[in-house]
Order: C-alpha cells, then sequence, then structure tokens
C-alpha cells in the first residue's frame, strides 16, 4: 500500500503523563510508529516522506490562534524558564462551564489550559515540528487518493482524532484524519465518509464536522460513560444544522465481544455506503486490540485482517491514518493486517 510515514515524529518524545494521580511512563511513544514502520518495510511496502504542506488546510480545520499557540509553545514555555527545557508544561486549570474562553490569557500555563481538553496530551520540545510533517503525510496520503491511487495510508503519531477546532487532548495535536477529509473535499469529492474504529470515540472530529452535511462521521468505541473522551460520543448525537442526521456514534461497553464489535462495523457500513460519500477516511486506532493496555475491547490480530477485507467491500478511494494503540510491539503485525486485508479484499 502506498504509505507515507513521518520523517519527524520522533521530535514529540514527552517522557511521561498522568494515570491516577501519578506520574507514568507515556504510553504514546515513538517506538509505536517504529514498530508499523518496520513491519511495513518488513512486508515490502516503500515507506514514502510527506510532498504534501497541510497549512491551508490546517487554517481551515483549526483556529488560526491555537495554531499559532502550538507553532510558539514550547518558545513560551522556555521563556519562562531556560530550565524548562528539561521540564514538561502541563495544564492545570480550565475554563469549563462560565468562564471565558475568548480571552487568551498572557500566563502560559492558563493559555495551555485554553488550549487544551486534559491533562493528558504532554508537549516536548519538537511538538509542533512532529505534528506538522504528520499532517503533511496525511495530506500526502489524500493527494494521493485524490489523484486516483484506490487506497493510501498515513503513519504518524502523534494521533490526531481527538484534537477540536481550538484544542489539544487525548495524545492528539493536530486532526489528521480532519485535514485527510478536507483535502479530499478540496480536491473534489463531493461527499467524504470518516470512519473513526479507535477504542476511543473522535471528539475532535465529530465537533470539526458536526455542522456539516459534506463530511459524515462514524464512530464505533468504548461507550463514554466508562471511557475516555467521556463528554462525548453517545448515540444522541447525530449532528446539526447543515450537518443534521451526519453523524453517527456506535458506543459500545468496555469489554464488549468481538462479535459485538464485528456487528457495530456492519452498521457503520450500511451508514456509509446509505450517505452516497465519494471517498472514505479510516481513523485507524488499534486500540481495539485484545492486548492494549489501556482499552477494553477484544480484537485479535487476525481480526485486523477482516476489518481490512470489510472496508474494502466498501469500494471507496480510501485513506487510513493512524490513531492510538498501545501495545507497541503488536502495532506493526495489526496494522499491516488492516492494509493487507483491504488489499487483498
Ligand atoms: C488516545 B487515542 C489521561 C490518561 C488517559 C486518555 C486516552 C487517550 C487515547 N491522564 N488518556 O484515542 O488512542
Ligand atoms: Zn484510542
Amino acid at each position: 500500500m502506498i504509505t507515507f510515514h513521518n520523517p519527524l515524529h520522533h521530535l514529540h518524545a514527552p517522557v511521561h503523563e498522568f494515570f491516577r494521580g501519578e506520574r507514568v511512563p507515556c504510553f504514546e511513544k515513538p517506538a509505536r510508529a517504529d514498530y508499523v514502520e518496520a513491519r511495513l518495510t518488513e512486508r515490502g511496502h516503500v515507506l514514502l516522506a510527506p510532498d504534501q504542506d497541510s497549512s491551508a488546510v490546517l487554517a481551515r480545520i483549526h483556529a488560526p490562534r491555537y495554531l499559532q499557540f502550538l507553532q510558539t509553545a514550547w518558545a513560551q514555555w522556555l521563556a519562562l524558564d531556560p530550565a524548562n527545557a528539561q521540564v514538561q508544561p502541563f495544564p492545570s486549570v480550565w475554563p469549563v462551564r462560565t468562564l471565558r474562553s475568548d480571552i487568551e490569557p498572557d500566563n502560559f500555563v492558563a493559555k495551555l489550559g485554553l488550549y487544551s481538553m486534559d491533562n493528558g496530551t504532554p508537549l516536548a520540545a519538537g511538538s509542533w515540528q512532529a505534528a506538522k510533517a504528520g499532517a503533511d503525510a496525511a495530506a500526502s496520503a489524500a493527494a494521493r487518493v485524490a489523484a486516483g491511487a484506490r487506497a493510501a495510508f498515513c503513519c504518524t503519531r502523534p494521533p490526531g482524532h481527538h484534537a477540536g477546532p481550538d484544542f489539544m487532548g487525548g495524545y492528539c495535536l493536530l486532526n489528521n484524519a480532519a485535514v485527510a477529509a478536507q483535502w479530499l473535499r478540496d480536491q473534489g469529492a463531493a461527499r467524504v465518509a470518516v470512519l473513526d474504529v479507535d477504542y476511543h470515540h473522535g471528539n475532535g472530529t465529530q465537533s470539526i464536522f458536526y455542522d456539516r452535511a459534506d463530511v459524515l462521521f462514524v464512530s464505533i468505541h468504548g461507550d463514554p460513560r466508562t471511557e475516555y473522551p467521556f463528554y462525548l460520543g453517545h448515540a444522541d448525537e447525530t449532528g446539526e444544522g447543515a450537518g443534521a442526521g451526519c453523524n453517527l456514534n456506535l458506543p459500545l461497553a468496555a469489554g464488549s465481544s468481538v462479535q459485538t464489535w464485528f456487528a457495530a462495523l456492519e452498521q457503520a457500513c450500511a451508514r456509509i455506503a446509505g450517505h452516497g460519500a465519494e471517498a472514505l477516511v479510516v481513523s485507524l486506532g488499534l486500540d481495539t486490540f485484545e492486548g492494549d493496555p489501556i482499552s477494553r475491547f477484544a480484537l485479535a490480530s487476525a481480526d485486523f485482517l477482516r476489518l481490512g477485507e470489510r472496508l474494502a467491500r466498501l469500494g471507496l478511494p480510501t485513506v487510513f491514518v493512524l490513531e492510538g494503540g498501545y501495545a507497541a510491539a503488536d502495532l506493526g503485525t495489526n496494522a499491516v493486517n488492516v492494509l493487507e486485508g483491504f488489499e487483498q479484499g
């Protein structure tokens, strides 16, 4: 499969995150993409460097002040104290209900809270450079598909589907899947569908397209009553305004069986087929795997072949974008299984 990798992903390498109040090593680590790249290479897939600039599309997906902040965040952090080079910034205050988010504060940590949905999205020195190269890789994959390729894969980290119009969250900085979808629209696909199969609901992607009829968002995920991102991803979220009816959430109880998951996939595929989409973006999270350390679905490696085969039967030009998946050593096998299942399907 045509694959664009992110040659700068190693520049995003925060050390720790918080888990139940304790500092733990980051689950979202460079080795994840390294394992996928290694397996792709082993199977004879060639890794291409991004050849498109996502800047213009990013500016339509994300708010200018958010992009400005991300781009300068590390310099602002160092300006507070050069010793911060060895320290990770975390937000500690957020503009929740009744507080104002229209005025950007001068205080760096207050800005970080304004532009974050959680304290689970650590930044490092090269986070912007890595995230931007990932968005470029997503644009590059979409450009190939727009030019007539059956499918292309964007192998990147950090992931993107929790990043909303003006905030980061859930390890995500820039919404790569949204970049791919918008790119396909701009290159002439009248209707695009985004199918998010990550264990966690893609709240960012949903929000970016919630009031639009030209991009259908469909997601299968752990029920937000118990699973991250908790505050979005319920079945009654169906779109608004022009986008009414163009959002489908299929939340499943944590611990749901493989059979239940594939039944939801059938529902998702039926909706996508019925929508008249001319192209498909798959937010390919692999944390539905039985061995994932932070998720509770049970797909086995062979099930990812079936997923790829089923997606191929939609018969749509398809861009795959890597999202989550934290059983790092199994990510290569599971990702390549989806892609090869698709190619054989
Ligand atoms: C990202 B993706 C926060 C720890 C929990 C949330 C999980 C993010 C998953 N202190 N982090 O959808 O795979
Ligand atoms: Zn996830």
